[in-house]
């Protein structure tokens, strides 16, 4: 069941598998290149390299592609998990691409440095489909999907509650994704277009790479060294949960003396919402395993495919927390 709304956008032309199917029909009938094209009988080979294991959403994306590209649905998904090292999501890419997979997958950990291995896949025939994470490239030929939420509106929606609901004279720090990721970028560059023209100040800003242990860390060291925060942004839950841990060890109450507005709902980012710690929480959806499911059916078939699906996230204060926390699966 789809919990999330889709707003497809922009019409991709021919995937690169529809042309690798097309050019080995006229070979000689398509025995080779065109083997599960449009029946939907054979199983899809798919390569998927995960980013890593770093927070909540991360397990809920990893459980629900799993969950999807099961056998029983037409894959057989071979899976790994890069521990947020770009160069083994790269070593893990060449792999897939050397096995011949049909469809290549990934998150990729930072935006940058992946025309090299993204080339290698097209020079192989191989469609990629981007989950999760952008990369910056200036040849979008190089993959014929990209499926995920808006990270600049998310952080643009963090900022815009905090400047309605908390004030325009706030000092904030900033507990930043792992550097040199879409939504570490992203997100920062949305929160700071929600304050221009406030004065809200961020004073400090460093990464706590999304994980829980990093924020807490990070955290640490903002407290001493100021003493007037009046606000945590934080990009991910994992990191406001961390952040919660050193500001009550400080002796402080998150959320009352020092509030907290994270990025994700993950379960216990929710229920740290509810129990008045964090202050809001704007939604990213990890549920990204049934559309990457489609796209790639759609892809090895030769249809044409949406080149960005852009996933609609919602948005929580400690009271709308309250209401669907039971019912939230992830
Ligand atoms: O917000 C964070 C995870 O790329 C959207 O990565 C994802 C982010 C998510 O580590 O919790």
């Amino acid at each position: 069941m789809r919990t999330k709304k889709i707003i497809r956008a922009g019409l991709a032309t021919l995937g690169i598998a529809a042309m690798a199917a097309m050019s080995g029909c006229a070979d000689d009938g398509g025995s080779a290149g065109g083997e599960a094209a449009g029946s939907g009988s054979e199983t899809i080979a798919i390569g998927f390299s995960q980013v890593g294991a770093e927070s909540g959403w991360r397990a809920a994306n990893t459980k629900d592609i799993q969950d999807t590209l099961t056998e029983e649905n037409g894959f057989k998904l071979s899976f790994s998990d890069a521990q947020q090292k770009q160069e083994n999501q790269i070593q893990a890419l060449r792999s897939y691409i050397a096995q011949g997979v049909d469809v290549l997958a990934f998150s990729p950990v930072v935006e940058t440095g992946w025309d090299a291995v993204l080339q290698e896949a097209k020079n192989a025939n191989i469609p990629v489909i981007l989950t999760d994470r952008a990369v910056d490239t200036t040849d979008d030929s190089l993959y014929v999907s990209f499926i995920g939420s808006d990270f600049v509106d998310e952080g643009k929606r963090a900022g815009d509650w905090v400047v309605e609901n908390l004030g325009d004279d706030l000092k904030v720090v900033e507990l930043q994704g792992t550097t040199g990721s879409a939504p570490a970028i992203d997100r920062k560059e949305g929160f700071g277009k929600a304050i221009e023209g406030t004065d809200i100040e961020i004073i400090d800003s460093q990464t706590g790479d999304f994980t829980r242990a990093g924020g807490k860390q990070v955290m640490e060291g903002f407290l001493n060294s100021h003493d007037d925060i009046d606000l945590v942004f934080a990009h991910n839950d994992d990191m406001g949960l961390g952040a919660i841990e050193a500001i009550e060890a400080a002796g402080k109450k998150p959320g009352e003396d020092i509030k907290i507005v994270t990025i994700d709902a993950v379960k216990d980012g929710m229920q740290a919402l509810v129990d008045g710690k964090i202050n809001y929480i704007v939604e990213c959806n990890p549920l990204l395993g049934e559309d990457l499911a489609e796209i790639a059916k759609k892809v090895v078939a030769g249809e044409s495919v949406e080149k960005r699906i852009v996933v609609e996230d919602a948005a929580f204060t400690q009271e709308e927390a309250a209401k669907v926390l039971a019912d939230r699966t992830y």
